[in-house]
């Protein structure tokens, strides 16, 4: 990055995402592993067939390719991340309620921050699951605790001055001068990393006993990476190689299943959240060491973007396979795979053409008729909740007799304090562009 020169917005996102990911590997070294053998994986079907290997983005972005999952604790902090996230070409877009998603007690709210221009997706594609708590929410927390965890999270500052100030001119300059790029990436990657300080036992403990993702973000006074997501171009073999390599993986390849029509949305697996060794505040204000499970480490092939009449079947294909796998006494991750397939080969055409032709997914088309299928950039609720819970050390509590607290797309965007982007609208506006340019 060097001083002097002007780094743009892209190439800010592009070594923010390189800078985390450093910092993650360090921290996380299973990470490593997983970066790894997605190489090898990719390297291996580009191999076979580069064109087909190339459908969904070129090999260079899909290698340097990455989603980060973050997790915060108030509005405030949802406005701030949203200008550091700004500053490098990141906006948010749509609104997924884990709350609803999950079936153990998540009691977070959520957004993606990434780039929404096609030719800024195909520089740097950049991308972070962002979430926040949800005090408010009679059926997790009771008066009495909402109350102390806001008052918590109020006096924690995770976003300091400098940083927001040099995200602001970053965001109205479109990039930064080389040194103060160098300061801006710097402090951006500071905030992610996991803090020293030690957590207070029995807080964290009290606030576990409702959902371990309550702890995790409330518990403590900082934030952290929770994990980061390397594209792989075949998740069945890097499942197995991973396994191979003795890293134990969650039982699912959530999303979509294998099969021999179009990959469409996304598909995603993960390896068991590990101990990490932490130091903890006792009640008698002694020290002491232990260790805490949150942290763990994805992996992700993507597809084609689905039209809402797409995402439709696929809603529903995802609710009939649960109701399949109850009926029919599934219990394994090969028969959740094998149901799957059945209802895909009933309900998904087995070609790009039939997904274009009955206006299933998004395509762009080049002035000589030529299709392109348009890549999923964004995340799904089912799976997001199954990633969350695959990896909590227990179910939690949540009170279903309780009125759930209205948090929408509106209340996340009046929280940014920015516009909230609705994923379909960008794909139909890019599709729509090819069109008529
Ligand atoms: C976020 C979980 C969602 C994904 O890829 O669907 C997610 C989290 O664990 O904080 O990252
Ligand atoms: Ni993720």
């Amino acid at each position: 990055m060097g001083s002097g020169g002007f780094v743009e917005q892209w190439q800010l996102r592009a070594a923010f995402a390189r800078s985390l990911s450093d910092m993650y590997g360090v921290e996380v070294p299973a990470y490593t592993t997983l970066l790894d053998v997605s190489h090898e994986v990719n390297a291996d079907v580009m191999a076979q067939d580069p064109d087909a290997a190339q459908r969904l983005g070129s090999i260079d972005r899909v290698t340097a390719e990455r989603h980060g999952a973050i997790r915060l604790g108030t509005p405030a902090e949802m406005s701030q991340v949203a200008r550091v996230f700004g500053a490098i070409g990141m906006h948010a877009v749509g609104f997924y309620d884990l709350r609803e998603a999950a079936t153990s007690a998540v009691p977070v709210v959520s957004t993606a921050f990434r780039p929404i221009e096609a030719d800024e997706l195909a520089k740097n594609p950049f991308r972070v699951f962002t979430s926040v708590i949800t005090p408010s929410d009679r059926r997790f927390f009771s008066e009495d605790l909402q109350h102390r965890l806001e008052n918590f999270l109020s006096r924690r500052e995770i976003f300091g001055p400098e940083l927001l100030a040099l995200a602001d001119r970053a965001e109205a300059e479109r990039g930064l001068p080389g040194e103060h790029a160098e300061r801006f990436l710097q402090l951006a990657t500071a905030v992610f990393e996991l803090s020293p300080e030690p957590v207070e036992r029995a807080w964290y403990d009290e606030l576990e006993q409702v959902s371990a993702v309550a702890a995790d973000i409330g518990g403590v006074g900082s934030t952290h990476i929770n994990h980061l997501t390397p594209r792989v171009l075949d998740i069945d073999a890097l499942y197995e190689r991973m396994e191979a390599r003795g890293i134990t993986m969650i039982d699912d390849i959530q999303g979509p299943p294998r099969w021999e029509g179009p990959d469409v949305l996304l598909r995603q697996t993960s390896f068991r959240a590990l101990a990490e060794p932490r130091t903890f505040r006792m009640p008698d204000g002694s020290i002491s060491k232990d260790s805490l499970r949150v942290r763990f480490g994805e992996v992700e092939a993507r597809g084609i973007a689905l039209t809402r009449a797409g995402r439709d079947i696929y809603d529903r294909v995802i609710v009939e396979a649960k109701q399949l796998y109850a009926e029919r006494g599934v219990t394994t991750a090969e028969g959740r795979q094998e149901v799957l397939r059945e209802l895909w080969q009933r309900d998904f055409p087995s070609t790009e053409d039939g997904l274009a032709e009955r206006e299933l997914a998004y395509f762009t088309y080049s002035p000589d008729g030529a299709r392109t299928p348009i890549v999923y950039e964004d995340f799904l609720p089912a799976s997001a909740a199954g990633i969350f819970q695959s990896n909590l050390t227990s179910d939690g509590a949540k009170d279903t007799t309780q009125e759930a607290t209205v948090l929408d797309a509106d209340w996340m965007a009046g929280a940014l304090g920015r516009d909230l982007n609705d994923p379909f609208d960008l794909y139909a506006a890019q599709q729509q562009v090819s069109l008529a340019p």
